[in-house]
C-alpha cells in the first residue's frame, strides 16, 4: 500500500486519501486479474493445443471453475463500485459547501491559459460580457458594474486559503479543457456553454500546479497555472494586496455624449 502511494503525488485535499484508496485496491484487483488471466492463457494453449484435440470440439469446453471465478471478479467490481466509487463521487457532485462558508472562484478556461475571478469582498461577481473581452480583460469583466469594482482577476494563479472549502465555477472560452489539480485529486473538464462546480478543501500549504488534462490544441502543453495553497493570515494578505492594486483602477468611464 505505503509503496504504491509513494508513486502518487502528494495529497494535498482532504478526499485526497480516500480516493488513493480505492485507486489502489482497483490497482490490486488488476493485479490479480493480469496474473489470474495470463496463467489461464498458458493454461489453455497448453490445453488444447492441436496435438491433444486433432478434431475441433464444437459444444466448447465445460468447467466450474472459469464461471465461479467470473461471478467472483463481478461481484468484487460491483462491491468497489458501490461502496467506494458510487459514495465518493456522490459526495463531490451532491454535498456542495454553501457558497457563504466556501471561497469561491471562477475559473474560465482558454487556450491556453486559466483565468481566475475572484468576486472581491462583496462576495458578487461582476458581469462579463464577450464584447468586453480583450488581451487586457481576458473574461472580459465588465468593471462598471458595481459587483465588478472589487473583482481580482489573476491569469494562471489561483491562491486559496488552507481548511477551507473552495468551490469553484469552471467554465472554458472556446474548446473543451480539463481543471487538474493532481494534488487535490480534482480533474474535471471545463465546457463552453457551461458552467460546473467543483469543489474540495485544500490541507497542506504548498505550491501545486494546474494542468490541462485535456488535449485543447496546439499550446496544450503549455496551459499550465499554479494553485498556491497558503495560511489563512497570507491568503488574506495576498487578497488585501491584489485589492490594494485595484484601487487606483483607470475606469473607463464612456465619454457623454
Ligand atoms: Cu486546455
Amino acid at each position: 500500500m505505503q509503496t504504491f502511494l509513494a508513486m502518487f503525488p502528494r495529497q494535498a485535499s482532504t478526499h485526497a486519501a480516500e480516493v488513493d484508496h480505492m485507486t489502489i485496491l482497483v490497482h490490486w484487483l488488476m493485479l490479480v486479474l493480469f496474473i489470474g488471466w495470463g496463467f489461464f492463457f498458458l493454461f489453455v494453449l497448453f490445453r488444447f493445443r492441436k496435438g491433444a484435440n486433432p478434431k475441433a470440439s464444437y459444444t466448447g469446453a465445460h468447467g466450474k471453475f472459469a464461471k465461479s471465478t467470473e461471478v467472483a471478479v463481478a461481484i468484487i467490481e460491483i462491491a468497489l463500485l458501490v461502496f467506494y466509487a458510487i459514495p465518493a463521487w456522490a459526495t463531490r457532485v451532491k454535498a456542495f459547501p454553501a457558497e457563504s462558508q466556501a471561497v469561491v472562484v471562477r475559473v474560465v478556461a482558454e487556450q491556453f491559459a486559466w483565468n481566475i475571478h475572484y468576486p472581491g469582498p462583496d462576495g458578487k461577481f461582476g458581469r462579463t460580457d464577450i464584447a468586453l473581452v480583450s488581451a487586457d480583460n481576458p473574461i472580459g469583466l465588465d468593471r462598471r458594474d458595481p459587483d465588478a469594482k472589487d473583482d481580482i482577476t489573476t491569469i494562471n494563479q489561483l491562491n486559496l486559503p488552507i481548511d477551507r472549502p473552495v468551490l469553484v465555477h469552471l467554465t472554458s472560452k472556446d474548446v473543451i479543457h480539463s481543471f487538474g489539480l493532481y494534488e487535490m485529486r480534482v480533474k474535471q473538464d471545463a465546457i463552453p456553454g457551461m458552467t460546473i462546480p467543483v469543489w474540495f478543501i485544500p490541507n497542506r500549504v504548498g505550491e501545486y500546479e494546474i494542468a490541462c488534462s485535456q488535449l485543447c490544441g496546439l499550446g496544450h502543453f503549455r496551459m499550465r497555472g499554479f494553485i498556491t495553497i497558503q495560511s489563512q493570515a497570507d491568503y488574506q494578505k495576498w487578497y488585501d494586496a491584489q485589492e490594494k492594486e485595484l484601487q487606483p483602477a483607470p475606469t473607463p468611464t464612456p465619454t457623454a455624449p
